[in-house]
């Protein structure tokens, strides 16, 4: 058995972390059946290599028995600032027998406000008073170009150890004697900067040099100040009017001494190369303006800088993976318009920016790039992106070869259109880079079906362009917002494909900060709109991402610090509504947003989720040792519990609405009387039989409408719809070409063509909230109930629909977990691996509980095998850590 993966704080290796009790965690692997850790003794210290030497440690656990491995806190001396700490985890098996050790690293940030001496600086605009060159009509509006900053300083000696902490009110791209440092795109990301900014951390050790050196950054309006949302005002309008930057340099030599060059009224500042930048309308350059090396030592004098602000504010060490290019996409198709003009299709509606090669262009030519989801008629379609222009300009500098990549816009694109290109655009001169947060991808789903396949992969793709910055519901149009629905329907999904807890709980304290103070969520966060409290199932966010984060990663911390705002929110739903039916203070109230041709009434929905909130906080309150509290949630639950069946559930267990969700919530929350369950079931199943195996459920009810059917004994139902290929399903999107889940069942179709471009998105994840269900039940990775973190697996495999095999793997807290089936020949194989300190219960659907083997022995009394029984559909094993092959006689359900 060895321990892998070490992290700190949900991060390899991190530099600049924020924490003052920073947790640690590993994972375990191991090819023996069993392997359970029994123990565990972490020790640090300041140097690798006194790890080894017990007299130089400054943490020592012992031998702690204990099989926790994920997030302990550091409970060692208090952390100094900037300081990198080494550890070490050794491990014992169950056996006792002493199991292996792995070691890692992490490095604080600067941990107090006095460690900042930097200032804010800017444009002052008595000094530089910018005028825009003539002649350029066609451009976009340009209000203030990007700020190109820079500073000189002298080494006498070389550094053994350099660090830059920066940040910016806008968007930035630091740069060291020429060179961009570290490789995070649109730093500091977005989070409600009044209350939290992010700095970053770069070890820039390598890129200084005794005599004189040269720090610069480029920044520019990025969430501060450029346009934000679909309110396109500017500047101003959410957080300030102008970019500004922070940073600090500090160096250390050999002697112990230490030099620190921050931001202050020293800095030099003048306009370069891109002339405007903004996240919505694109970006500006013109390769003429560039200054070559003014990023470098020695380079023409800049005008003073004003110091904008002394105070740093409320930085905050950067806590999650940062947005990078994380992969190139090759053009598939390059198609001549016109002389000069081309469409290029990259085959995969992505999100980032494209590069473009420019061979032989005069200076001062221009060439423009367009980007579009979907074409229309051969040409672009870009009135669904509606204020947003999202075109970038090129003007050329000249050369014989320029490449041109803007890095301060980026855009939701298949397609893109490249304008005035002088000479031919060959396919491997233009290629998309992908941008998003980069959070691990930890998990795969495959399947015999290229569909299904296909689906997956545009949950994917959906997951990768709307987890920028904040968890957004689409990437291209004027919006881009962090919605709390769209988040809370799509989480358990996004956990399943990526690791997303660091991005995710960075993200609710966004949430936690737009709450009113009267318990009130906001509908988006950061809010930057919307300016009233959430509506039902988007408020609710609130409460089930926390409560997900704890189940999903084991993550107590996010479940502390959202608890009180957990509590707040379903007290203020309670006030308004003491009656229990949640129909008071219920904001925009979306209902069952983007359903077909239904309507679930607004309060059936609104109630049901004032109960699942309410049951979720008393179960986070029992977790907390708040038990008081839980008692009382509780018993509100209870009440609320009643009064839906009161008013909205029949004697016969139809559900006021009759619609799919109005079934969907009564069934998935639990809000039916267990007598009427089977009825209820009996009317969703009627519904979708009746409409040929049609859904009608919008992003609230979609996200249960696999699970429930195949929970209660429709698995049948569950994989019709998810073969479906007529409208509306996931299926004719498909069939139409989609390579991302689109926001509308009909944001194309055969019979109206493109919905309304007042709001079509071809890339929004709610609808692909299915991704869960094709992890969970499909391949059939689950865990029980009450088990945190994947300890207790549940593995049920469920054959079905016209697939011969599944398979999923998940990297989990834990470790890893595989679970996948195949039928052939009538016999049914399943492989799980169960990572050590795991157990699981494997379900075996098959109609001849004597067939099933294990490893081609009776599975009874095989090692790891610690029982065997009998359920309704088949036989379940109670298995320990390790990996299986289990083969029976298979169910008759495949074709
Ligand atoms: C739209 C978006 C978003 C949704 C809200 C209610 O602006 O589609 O995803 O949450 O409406």
């Amino acid at each position: 058995m060895t321990p892998y993966g070490l992290e700190t704080e949900q991060r390899p290796e991190p530099l600049g972390v924020g924490e003052r009790l920073p947790r640690l965690s590993w994972k375990l692997a191991s090819d023996r059946r069993g392997a359970t850790q029994s123990a565990y003794r972490l020790t640090a210290a300041e140097r690798a290599a006194d790890l080894a030497d017990p007299d130089r440690l400054i943490w020592d656990t012992g031998r702690r028995e204990c099989a926790d491995t994920i997030l302990i806190p550091w409970d060692g001396p208090a952390l100094r600032s900037a300081t990198r700490y080494h550890w070490r985890v050794q491990v014992w098996d169950e056996t006792g027998a002493e199991a292996g050790a792995a070691q890692s690293w992490f490095e604080t940030g600067l941990l107090h406000h006095d460690d900042w001496t930097a200032t804010w600086v800017g444009r002052d605009p008595a000094v530089l008073p910018y005028v825009e060159p003539p002649g350029d009509d066609d451009r976009p509006p340009l209000e203030a170009p990007p700020l190109y900053l820079r500073r000189e300083f002298h080494l006498d000696r070389p550094p053994v150890r350099a660090r830059l902490y920066a940040t910016a009110r806008g968007v930035y791209e630091p740069r060291l004697n020429g060179v961009r440092v570290g490789d995070a795109e649109l730093a500091p990301g977005w989070t409600e900067y009044h209350r939290r900014l992010h700095y970053q951390t770069y070890d820039v050790t390598e890129l200084l040099h005794p005599g004189a050196n040269a720090l610069a950054a480029i920044v520019a309006d990025g969430w501060w100040c450029g346009y934000v949302g679909f309110d396109a005002r500017r500047p101003a309008q959410h957080y300030g009017d102008q970019p500004a930057f922070l940073a600090q340099l500090v160096v250390d030599f050999a002697d112990g001494s230490r030099q620190v060059v921050a931001t202050d009224g020293a800095w030099g500042e003048r306009p370069g190369a891109i002339r405007s930048a903004d996240l919505l309308m694109g970006e500006y350059v013109d390769r003429r303006q560039h200054v070559p090396g003014w990023d470098t030592a020695g380079a023409a004098a800049f005008l003073p800088v004003a110091v904008l602000d002394p105070e740093p504010g409320p930085l905050v060490a950067e806590p999650d993976h940062p947005i990078r290019v994380i992969l190139d996409v090759p053009a598939i198709d390059v198609h001549q318009r016109a002389p000069g003009r081309y469409i290029v299709d990259f085959g995969q509606n992505l999100v980032g920016r494209v590069r473009l090669t420019v061979r032989g262009a005069p200076a001062g030519h221009r060439i423009v790039v367009r980007h579009a989801e979907m074409l229309a008629d051969g040409e672009l379609y870009t009135d669904n992106l509606r204020t947003a222009k999202a075109t970038d300009m090129y003007l050329a500098g000249g050369d014989e070869v320029e490449v041109f990549e803007p890095r301060f816009t980026f855009h939701g694109f298949r397609y893109v259109e490249v304008d005035n290109l002088p000479g031919e655009l060959a396919p491997t001169d233009i290629v998309a880079r992908v941008l998003h947060n980069d959070t691990p991808l930890t998990g795969r789903f495959e399947c015999s079906d290229p569909m299904v396949n296909q689906l997956q992969s545009n949950i994917t793709w959906g997951q990768r362009g709307n987890f920028i910055a904040v968890p957004t519901d689409c990437p291209q149009r004027d919006e881009r917002l962090g919605w709390l629905a769209d988040a809370q329907i799509f989480a358990p999904t996004s956990s399943r494909n990526a690791d997303v807890s660091a991005f995710l709980a960075r993200w609710l304290r966004d949430v936690v900060n737009g709450q009113d103070a009267q318990g009130a969520f906001r509908d988006v966060a950061p809010v930057v709109a919307l300016h009233r409290e959430a509506a039902p199932a988007w408020g609710d966010a609130g409460v089930i991402i926390p409560w997900h984060l704890w189940r999903a990663y084991g993550d107590r911390r996010v479940l502390e610090r959202s608890y009180d705002s957990m509590l707040a929110w379903v007290r203020y739903v309670h006030r308004h509504n003491p009656d229990l039916r949640w129909r008071h203070r219920t904001g925009n109230s979306y209902g069952d947003w983007l359903q077909v041709d239904v309507t679930t009434p607004r309060e059936v929905l609104a109630t049901a989720y004032f109960a699942r909130s309410t049951q979720l906080t008393a179960e986070a309150a029992d977790v907390l040792g708040r038990h008081d509290d839980a008692a009382r949630l509780r018993d509100l639950h209870a009440g609320i519990r009643a009064a839906f069946i009161d008013s909205y559930v029949a004697a016969d267990g139809t559900v006021e609405g009759g619609t799919q969700t109005a079934y969907l919530l009564a069934l998935a929350f639990g809000l039916l009387p267990q007598r009427l369950v089977p009825a209820a079931v009996g009317h969703l199943a009627a519904d979708i039989e009746k409409r040929d195996h049609r859904l009608t459920t919008g992003f609230v009810g979609v996200a249960l409408l696999c699970p429930v059917l195949s929970d209660h004994g429709r698995a049948d139902l569950a994989y019709a719809l998810l073969h479906q290929e007529e409208f509306p399903s996931w299926g004719y999107s498909i069939r139409h070409g989609a390579t991302t889940i689109w926001e509308r069942w009909d944001g194309w179709t055969d019979h109206a063509g493109f919905q309304s471009p007042a709001m079509n998105s071809f890339n929004h994840y709610s609808l692909g909230s299915v991704g869960d269900w094709l992890y969970g039940r499909v391949a059939g990775i689950d865990q029980a109930p009450s088990s945190v973190a994947y300890r207790e697996l549940l593995l049920r495999p469920l054959p079905g629909g016209r697939l011969r095999w599944a398979r999923a793997e998940q990297e989990t807290a834990r470790g890893r977990v595989v679970c996948g089936w195949s039928i052939s020949d009538g016999r049914l194989t399943v492989t799980a691996t169960v990572p050590p300190g795991c157990t699981a219960v494997l379900q075996i659907p098959t109609p001849d509980p004597d067939s099933v083997r294990e490893n081609d022995a009776p599975a009874a009394g095989r090692p790891g095998v610690l029982g065997v029984e009998t359920y309704a559909a088949g036989v379940t094993l109670r298995l320990t850590s390790g990996r299986y092959t289990v083969t029976a006689t298979a169910p008759d359900v495949v074709p």
